[in-house]
């Protein structure tokens, strides 16, 4: 078993995130002495050009591993010797094993979306659903879509090159058609089963919707993956509304628990690591 885990979580303005409680209290619960650390690029003053320094760092240092969020899940990929078939399909990482002196990309946050997305939306009709957004967490969560059964996903994304080639690497793994990158969002959203967010719009340094409420409307399920707060803006209007919706919650504590694994070697308990979620 493993005696001591160092690890920590890379990304911009991550100060309020509960990743590091998450896994402290598991390991914790599990007797694994266990150390969870931020690196706050925000706060260092660096951006995603760092990265090579703060890898070998965390090596240098004995991490075990790193949890990589928003702007480096995809940044981070060239710096990695392996990645697992999930994270190369998906093109983002999140968390990253540091093993003898190897460097192996593995993502989570696809498997995160798709159980709270089970748990949360259960029956929800998915034929057409419009998402908002395709960057690191945008792939994993248009890939989890469309792994659950959507029949065509609609990417919205700001970066048009990066809506394509999400689009194409959807097209390739799923089938051609199955995803296209969306160009009239009134249109989109009037055909629209449901509406999932994964761009940052709505976190609580980045205050707002990312798209006009207006579009909303009760027959419309919401999912949200943003966690800080847990009630977006996006959220409250769709819930104001009679919206089926999901909030960021059960990913956020997913996608941990597949990293926790991946830290470890030993299985976490994900019923758990839920409770001490919501009792933070
Ligand atoms: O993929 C996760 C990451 O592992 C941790 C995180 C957080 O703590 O805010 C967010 C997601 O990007």
């Amino acid at each position: 078993k493993t005696a001591s885990v160092l690890a920590g979580l890379i990304g911009a303005g991550i100060q309020l995130s509960r990743t590091p409680a998450l896994h402290e209290r598991e390991g914790d619960a599990q007797g694994i002495r266990y150390l969870y650390r931020l690196i706050d690029l925000d706060q260092l003053k660096l951006d995603t050009n760092a990265l090579p320094d703060l890898l070998s760092a965390a090596e240098r240092m004995g991490f075990t591993g790193l949890n990589i969020t928003f702007p480096a899940k995809q940044a981070i990929i060239p710096l990695l010797d392996e990645l697992s078939d999930e994270a190369r399909g998906i093109g983002a990482v999140n968390t990253v094993v540091l093993k003898d002196g190897k460097r192996v990309g593995h993502n989570t946050d696809a498997l995160g979306f798709a159980e709270g997305f089970r748990r949360g939306l259960p029956g929800v009709a998915i034929g057409r659903v419009v998402q908002m957004g395709g960057g690191g967490a945008g792939a994993a969560v248009a890939h989890a879509l469309l792994a659950e059964g959507v029949e065509q996903l609609s990417v919205f994304e700001v970066e048009p090159a990066r809506a394509q080639g999400l689009v194409d690497s959807l097209n390739e793994r799923f089938g051609q058609g199955r995803a296209v990158v969306g160009r009239d969002l009134a249109t989109a959203m009037a055909e629209a089963d449901g509406l999932v967010n994964t761009t940052p719009v709505g976190m609580a340094k980045l205050p707002g919707a990312p798209l006009p409420v207006e579009l909303l409307r009760p027959a419309l399920w919401v999912a949200e993956i943003i966690y800080f707060p847990l009630e977006t803006e996006l959220l409250r209007h769709a819930r104001a509304l009679g919206c089926r919706t999901l909030d960021g919650g059960t990913m956020a504590v997913f996608q941990a628990v597949k990293a926790f694994e991946l830290f470890t070697g030993v299985q976490a308990d994900a019923e758990r690591m839920q409770e001490h979620f919501l009792g933070m």
